[in-house]
């Protein structure tokens, strides 16, 4: 071996020890200082998909985190693009989703002195405050070391947004190979199990021995565990009501005869002991607080997050695992005959899904001109019954409330939506994300606000040829449309906007439709061709409510009229 070859750099450490640790995909927008490292992982056969800008290949990095278990990874410039790729991870953060921003960044001793260097920023503080772990590599020899605290830090206990800052001056440094091969390694157990203690599974299992109107609330830490035998088994033996929140949809099929999503308001006031599977009692659930919750409700509660317990109500029995150790343990616990849900209660939970849905049904049937959200939503729900397999990206206001009512899922981890933030712009990020994981198709339903925070990445999603439909419900507006004529308002948007000539200037399809049946077939032809599809569905821009189902958040003035 000559001299020249005895030593390696910065930029090959980072690639081999990503790909020791399994890594094969980036999500990224190239620049300095990363270009040549991005090069070089595609000529090292990863898979590097490049972005129009960095929160959205930092949202696709976040739901591969969510779908696969292991982080994603995004990686950005310095300073504008960090920032750009920060809100992602923050919004990973916020989701528990697993995912590593890695950015490059400026001379350190520059930065520190603040002397103005190119996108000079002290990245790795302004990231703290925002992520789960914020690190910094100094010395090439600790690249090995802040790929595997990165990877260890987003994927155990609660999952989360890490940052890993790898200045130029590292990336551009050299170390003899055989240290350089030392000091890189393989993470073992990432994502260690949480077994919970049998005093817990006791304690639950007994609280909801006692109960005479039980709920089971499954959330999406329960979808991202990957339980989902030992979760339906569970439901199922135990014949209790439950609800999905809007992400762990499809862990049971929506139609399961146990489903109380029909019934939402009524178990939610009504249930005696509910017991939350990877769900936080935030403001998705009114804080466990009445009007929305019986004041006398007792809680039992799994999460892998101690902390978590007693955030907004006392939680009698907490069982702190993680949900697949927890369905095990409660299964293997639990005695034959010792839950059963008093009949009475089931009877009631029955009856009132069945006046609700009868409710709905008028609503959903009817088939006005212009579309409606609940017409629109029929449509696309009839060209995805036949798909399960399809992913559902979902996010808008009023799409985004029907979206989550009246499109069923029957698979585990394939509804996509605006999360816990109900942040606006996850769609075409979250999109590329689904499909380059699965390589299944999607359909992403989105608001025509929602959609202009990302839109610019359908040409993403047309120059790596990806299976995605992407439906704009355009309403003309956030919540609706302006009247005709007037001059723009807050909330108006271009008047009959033409989102189908765009994918047209990316070689992609567009599809403009103003009728169910029409809208019901592009749906389904978007997602048979597998060609990059984008639809246009005409929807009246009066039918939507302010702030969708969530008016009552808006703030009030007294002055306000
Ligand atoms: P939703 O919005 O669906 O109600 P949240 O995001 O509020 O769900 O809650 C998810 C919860 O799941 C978080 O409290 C998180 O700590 C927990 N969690 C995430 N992964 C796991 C896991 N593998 N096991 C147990 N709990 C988990
Ligand atoms: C990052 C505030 C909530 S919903 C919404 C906005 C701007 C758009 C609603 O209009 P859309 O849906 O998408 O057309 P529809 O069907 O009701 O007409 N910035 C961010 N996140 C949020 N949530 C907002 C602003 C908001
Ligand atoms: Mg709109």
């Amino acid at each position: 071996m000559d001299a020249a070859a005895a030593i390696t750099d910065g930029f090959h450490l980072v690639v081999d020890g990503l790909k020791l640790n399994g890594v094969d995909t980036i999500y990224t927008v190239a620049g300095i200082p990363i270009t040549d490292l991005l090069r070089l992982a595609h000529t090292e056969g990863m898979r590097v998909y490049g972005f129009r800008h960095e929160q959205n290949a930092g949202n696709a990095a976040a739901i591969a985190g969510f779908l696969t278990q292991k982080p994603g990874i995004c990686m950005t410039v310095s300073a504008p693009g960090f920032l750009n790729g920060l809100v992602a991870l923050a919004n990973a953060t916020t989701n528990c989703f697993p995912m590593v921003l890695i950015s490059g960044s400026s001379e350190r001793h520059i930065v520190d002195l603040e002397q103005g260097d190119y996108e000079e920023m002290d990245q790795m503080a302004a990231a703290k405050p925002f992520a789960k772990a914020s690190y910094r590599v100094n010395r090439i020899e600790d690249i090995g070391v802040g790929i595997a605290r990165a990877i260890h830090a987003a994927s155990s206990g609660r999952p989360g947004g890490v940052y890993l800052d790898l200045p130029a001056a590292v990336l551009g440094s050299t170390l003899e190979l055989s240290a350089a091969k030392k000091s890189l390694f393989k993470v073992v157990d990432a994502s260690p199990a949480s077994i919970p203690s049998s005093e817990s599974i006791t304690r639950a299992l007994n609280l909801l021995s006692k109960a005479e109107k039980p709920l089971i609330l499954l959330g999406k830490g329960a979808a991202y565990a990957q339980a989902d035998k030992d979760v339906r088994a569970f439901v199922e033996k135990t014949g209790i009501p439950y609800l999905p929140m809007s992400m762990a949809k499809g862990l049971l099929p929506d139609d399961h005869a146990q489903s109380a999503a029909a019934a939402r308001s009524f178990v939610l006031k009504n249930a005696d002991v509910v017991m939350l599977v990877g769900a936080r009692l935030n403001w998705l659930l009114s804080h466990g607080k009445p009007p929305t919750w019986n004041p006398n409700t007792r809680f039992i509660q799994v999460d892998i997050a101690a902390h978590e317990i007693d955030s907004n109500r006392p939680i009698e029995a907490p069982v702190v695992a993680d949900i697949k150790s927890a369905m095990a343990a409660f299964l293997a616990a639990m005695k034959p005959g010792q839950i059963k849900p008093p009949a009475a209660w089931l009877s009631s939970v029955t009856e009132q899904k069945q006046k609700n849905v009868e409710k709905m049904a008028a609503r959903l049937n009817a088939d006005p001109t212009p579309m409606n959200f609940s017409s629109a939503l029929r449509a696309v729900r009839s060209a995805l019954s036949s798909r399960p397999d399809v992913y559902v990206v979902n996010e808008g206001a009023n799409t985004l409330d029907f979206g989550r009512n009246i499109l069923d899922m029957k698979e585990p981890r394939h509804r996509l939506d605006s999360g816990t933030w109900g942040v606006m712009g996850i769609g075409m990020g979250y999109a590329v994300g689904a499909a380059t994981v699965s390589g299944k198709p999607v359909v992403a339903i989105e608001g025509d606000s929602a959609f202009g925070f990302c839109g610019m990445e359908i040409e993403t999603i047309c120059r790596y040829k990806l299976p995605v439909t992407t439906v704009i419900f355009n309403n003309n507006g956030i919540y609706r449309g302006d009247t005709p004529g007037i001059a723009p308002t807050p909330t108006g948007l271009y008047n009959n906007a033409r989102y189908d000539k765009m994918i047209e200037a990316f070689g992609g399809v567009g599809r403009h439709v103003e009728k169910t049946a029409d809208l019901q077939q592009a749906v389904s032809e978007g997602i048979a061709s597998g060609k990059p599809t984008l639809i246009n569905a005409v929807i009246d821009p009066q039918a939507g409510t302010e702030s969708g189902h969530i008016t009552n958040l808006n703030p009030k003035s007294a002055l306000h009229k």
